[in-house]
């Protein structure tokens, strides 16, 4: 199904419409799929290189909360239509006019983007992102917050605040140091030059780079086999790495022990050792 504007879609309708007509979910800013437990958000606005506005967060907002609510999601996977995947926040709206009062930008930082993040986070189950272009400012720290990111090898990542006289945001100054330690985070942060997708993989910003052609497939590939998996599991194994950086080894091995408690009662860890003991495929439910 496709969804825009929280209202369902049959895919199938959409595709057969005659080249040129739009309909609503073609012309939405966010389009949601679901097909073999995986959510398809796609950020629709190419012309802009999918830069946010406040329709799009609040789609966006609708379509982690669906992944949240809905147990037949077990996986969700984030891209871009076009040539980028994301600018960041829209800008086109934020010009301050000589003599007007500045905007106070912590309004819409708590407003959408800290929940977004937050939400992406606190998701109990795995975001597949795959960066199929550009990703600039928010829109960068956006694929960072995801847990797997596939990037296409024209794809490439900018720090763009520091060119608009901003700070890094949506998470950026606490997922990039930890993902490539201090010195490339400032020099990312400070030049907001282009980081290429091969370079992003060689410095360990994201998980892989695969070919343009192959990213399409390869996201869909990975994000079908998640659904597939054991998403309680998946969704503890988030937790425990997303609490490790604030924590010492005793309290991380305290919190692994709760963790492992949990998925102990799992269904599907009685299954992982069934199938294992059996020497068969598990075949897991999510439970
Ligand atoms: C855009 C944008 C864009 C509008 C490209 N907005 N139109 C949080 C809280 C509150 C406020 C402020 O921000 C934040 C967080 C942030 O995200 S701040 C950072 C905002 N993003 C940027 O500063 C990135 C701005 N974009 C760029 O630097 C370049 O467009 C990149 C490097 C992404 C891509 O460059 P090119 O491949 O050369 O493409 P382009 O610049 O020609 O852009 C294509 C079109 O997309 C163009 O429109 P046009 O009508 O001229 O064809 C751009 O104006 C538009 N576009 N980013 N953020």
């Amino acid at each position: 199904m496709v969804y825009a504007f929280g209202l369902p879609f049959e895919t199938a309708r959409e595709e057969k419409l005659p080249t040129g007509r739009r309909t609503a979910a073609m012309s939405s800013p966010i389009l949601v799929s679901v097909e073999a437990g995986v959510q398809r958000i796609t950020l629709n606005r190419p012309d802009k290189l999918n830069a946010l506005n406040p329709e799009m967060h609040g789609l966006l907002r609708a379509a982690l909360a669906q992944a949240d609510s809905d147990a037949s999601i077990r996986c969700v996977l984030l891209t871009g239509a076009g040539r980028g995947f994301c600018a960041g926040q829209d800008l086109s709206e934020r010009e301050v006019k000589a003599g007007a009062a500045p905007i106070d930008l912590s309004d819409t930082i708590s407003t959408y983007y800290n929940p977004l993040v937050r939400r992406m986070r606190a998701l109990p189950k795995p975001i597949v992102c795959a960066v199929n272009g550009v990703a600039a400012g928010a829109g960068a720290s956006i694929a960072l917050a995801c847990d797997l990111v596939l990037a296409a090898r024209s794809a490439s990542f900018v720090q763009a605040f520091a060119k608009i006289g901003l700070v890094p945001d949506s998470g950026g100054t606490y997922f990039l140091p930890r993902l490539v330690g201090r010195a490339r985070a400032m020099g990312l942060a400070l030049l907001g030059e282009k980081l290429g997708a091969e370079d992003a993989e060689r410095w360990g910003l994201v998980w892989k780079c695969v070919d343009d052609g192959a990213l399409a497939e390869e996201s869909a590939r990975l994000a079908r086999a998640l659904a597939c998996g054991p998403t309680k599991g998946y969704g503890l194994i988030k937790r425990a790495l997303d609490a490790s950086p604030g924590n010492t080894l005793d309290a991380q091995l305290e919190l692994e022990r709760d963790l492992q408690r949990e998925a102990g009662f799992s269904e599907d860890y009685r299954e992982g050792v069934a199938a294992f003991l059996a020497k068969r495929r598990p075949e897991f439910t999510g439970r």
